[in-house]
């Protein structure tokens, strides 16, 4: 059984999320996966951007960055550059993620630089009162999307797929043991990897869509969920509202840090004195 409390900074409890929020059960996903790992608070950066979940790096007693809306990915790089041997993990929405956030996002999935991103994927901003983000399904209602959202939403995966990332999975909060076994692997993944972490945010999301609790809106994930394995089986009229999940891309790619740690050595060896 995993000691949580061994992992968390007590002293800001309570929480910021409203009940029924899934971010937490993220946040226990992931401290089940760096115990089963067996890493070292010391060992481990966690780098946030601005949401409700980029409050989670506040909760967690490891080294921590809770930096500006958006620019998560480029502090964490900074550290993973700086100290390649850290295990860097980036929690993030998918408006800080993939809006404001959008370009670092693709671009490190580009460089395959080895970091695990957890991106907790509630269809809205969360913290601001429910604007749309890019994840936003068409059609559903948001702040700033009174009458359903008129633009088509990014599948998240596909986007650090395409982009380059060596891991990619994608998992809900209806699953939570699942959840931790693919963060486990994407922690230990050398390269760019990707989980989405589907969760409910009853307050901003569910109100305006009338999609109910938490429970609700937890049980509807569930119900949605579809291996990708599946999903390979089925038509596309029975994967209409399908939230596919499971492992998209696990590929072994040259990681950055690494080429550029070789790149310095090379480079070190030619300017050395003949001889
Ligand atoms: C430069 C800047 N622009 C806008 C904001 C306001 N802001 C804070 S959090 C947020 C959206 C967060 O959405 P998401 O990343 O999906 O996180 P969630 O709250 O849903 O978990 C915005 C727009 C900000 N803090 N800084
Ligand atoms: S507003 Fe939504 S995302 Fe933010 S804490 Fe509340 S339920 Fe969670
Ligand atoms: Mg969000």
């Amino acid at each position: 059984m995993t000691d949580y409390d061994k992992y968390l900074r007590l002293e800001k409890f309570p929480l910021i999320w409203c009940p029924g929020c899934g971010d937490g059960i993220v946040l226990k996903a992931m401290l089940r996966a760096v115990d089963r790992i067996g890493l070292d608070r010391n060992e481990i950066c966690m780098v946030s951007g601005i949401g409700c979940s980029s409050r989670t790096s506040g909760y967690v007693d490891v080294n921590t960055l809770h930096t500006t809306h958006g620019r998560a990915l480029t502090f964490a790089t900074g550290v993973k550059m700086a100290r390649p041997d850290m295990t860097v993990i980036v929690v993030t929405g998918d408006g800080d993620a993939t809006a404001i956030g959008g370009n670092h996002f693709i671009h490190a999935a580009r460089r395959n630089i080895d970091i695990t991103v957890v991106l907790y994927n509630n269809w809205i901003y969360g913290m601001t009162g429910g604007q749309a983000s890019p994840a936003t399904p068409r059609g559903d209602r948001a702040a700033t999307a009174p009458y359903g959202a008129l633009e088509p939403n990014f599948d998240i995966a596909a986007l650090a797929a395409g982009a380059g990332a060596s891991f990619v999975a994608r998992e809900t909060v209806a699953k939570p043991l699942m959840l931790d076994k693919l963060i486990e692997r994407a922690i230990r993944k050398k390269g760019f990897s990707l989980i989405e972490a589907m969760v409910p945010c009853p307050t901003t999301y569910g109100r305006r869509n009338k999609a109910g609790d938490g429970c609700a809106m937890t049980r509807d994930l569930k119900q949605r969920s579809v291996s990708a394995k599946k999903a390979a089986t089925l038509p596309p009229e029975k994967l209409e509202r399908a939230i596919l999940t499971g492992v998209f891309v696990d590929a072994d790619k040259p990681e950055f840090t690494e080429q550029y740690a070789r790149l310095v050595q090379d480079l070190n060896g030619q300017s050395s004195p003949a001889g």
